[in-house]
């Protein structure tokens, strides 16, 4: 918990053929070896995450990915996982060599990022060792394309690379806000938090924690209390607070004692639209009506955690959605950061809340499934759903569950 989040940090991914430099040009950019580099083709296998402070940008993940021309079974296995990566990233740096001119993956890559929306950026490396031939710009300026020369062995270029032309394609990103612009500055805001058995030891959780900082970073002021003391909180304030948020299990005993007037939601919903799209996950409670004995129901999780006997997406989830729509529904899981090839056979996909990953990731899912025809909620969404507070907890959004 000391380092920023990974998850709302830009994740910039380097791709390009085996033995290119692009190991080297992390090292080079972070200034550390911190990515294993040989002339041996193919010695980056697997992704590798890396969190960076990548002056003067900030946080950042960098990735370093395999060879897109790798060959073989495993080969293409590697591929496959350099391709799933540029689902989630946020700048792509194909890196190139001076060579006269494209090769096929090369061309194919550069194809599906223009017709894209992640940003990327080409940068030729190994420039020490020649000039980019005229053939290869000229190739790249057809295709709208302005190559950036750098060599991860002298370190020329790699300075302009990161100050100037990483800087510049980021400066869009935008992590988000989390409610800053449900609230004015100044305002009171009261986070309810309960701490039963659930609650980790001497810690919050990930989201509370972000929402609080979102409040100082809107110049509100926070009060964090638990369900029980809510109306002590109430109390004390010499006009109601403009906004309370509850977690999701408390939400009936909260609505109980919020003054009338006083808009109030829950963290599932905030996060269900900071992380994802909370009107496409509106639309999958929608489509809960067409459910029938036997639909099949996809649990996406994220992350590899440790199950536990009551866990939120293999039994609890399961267990209510039964309750809600009949005992015949069919629930598969899928864990990892990509959702199956083929979603049609779907009903519904119900994705985790994605704490652990980029909020392009979970967009991709989201796109991935309005692409399939196949609806798509989150866990907080169903289950404040589940437990009939969806209603009350998206109206300060301004959005009820009819409408669509
Ligand atoms: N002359 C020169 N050699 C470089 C440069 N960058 C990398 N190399 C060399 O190119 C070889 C491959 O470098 P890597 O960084 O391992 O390349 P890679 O793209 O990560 O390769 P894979 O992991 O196999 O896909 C190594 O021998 C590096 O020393 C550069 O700027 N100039
Ligand atoms: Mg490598």
């Amino acid at each position: 918990m000391d380092a920023t989040p990974r998850s709302i940090r830009p994740h910039i991914a380097l791709f390009g053929r085996r033995n290119v430099g692009k190991s080297s040009l992390i090292n080079a950019l972070t200034g550390q070896k911190i990515a294993l580099v040989s002339d041996t083709p193919g010695t980056t296998t697997d992704p590798v995450y890396k969190n960076m402070e990548l002056l003067p940008l900030g946080p950042v993940v960098l990735i370093d990915t395999a060879g897109l021309d790798d060959v073989g079974d495993l080969g293409r296995l590697r591929v496959e996982a350099s391709r799933q990566v540029l689902r989630r990233t946020d700048l792509a740096l194909v890196v190139l060599e001076p060579g006269p001119s494209l090769q096929e993956t090369e061309r194919e890559l550069l194809d599906t990022l223009r017709h894209g929306r992640t940003p990327f950026l080409v940068v030729v490396n190994k420039c020490d060792t020649g000039e980019i031939p005229a053939s290869l710009r000229q190739e790249l300026a057809s295709l709208g394309l302005t190559p950036i020369p750098v060599s991860a062995v002298t370190g020329a270029g790699i300075e302009e690379l990161r100050a100037r032309h990483i800087q510049n394609k980021l400066k869009d990103f935008d992590a988000g806000t989390i409610l800053g612009d449900l609230v004015q500055p100044g305002d009171v805001v009261i986070l309810v938090v309960p701490i039963d058995l659930a609650a980790p030891k001497g810690r919050l959780i990930l989201p509370q924690v972000q929402t609080i900082r979102d409040l100082l970073d809107a110049d509100c002021i926070s009060i964090v209390a638990k369900e029980r003391e809510l109306r002590a909180a109430l109390d004390a304030l010499k006009r109601p607070p403009a906004l309370v948020v509850t977690d999701s299990q408390a939400f009936h005993k909260v609505a109980g004692d919020v003054p009338r007037g006083v808009p109030f939601t829950s963290f599932s919903v905030l996060f269900a639209r900071y992380k994802g799209d909370l009107n496409a996950y509106l639309e999958g409670i929608r489509s809960l009506r067409h459910l029938k004995p036997g639909s099949r129901i996809l649990v996406a999780e994220s992350c590899t955690h440790h199950q536990v006997a009551d866990d939120i997406g293999r039994v609890k989830i399961p267990r209510w959605m039964r309750q809600a729509y009949g005992g015949d529904l069919q629930f598969e899981f899928c864990q990892g950061a990509a959702l199956p090839a083929d979603l049609r056979s779907f009903q519904l996909v119900v994705q985790c809340g994605g704490c652990m990953v980029n909020r392009r990731t979970v967009l991709d899912h989201i796109a991935a499934c309005q692409a399939a025809g196949v609806p798509i909620t989150n866990y907080g969404i169903l289950i404040a759903h589940l437990h009939g507070v969806l209603e009350e907890a998206i109206k300060p959004f301004g959005l009820t569950l009819d409408q669509g």
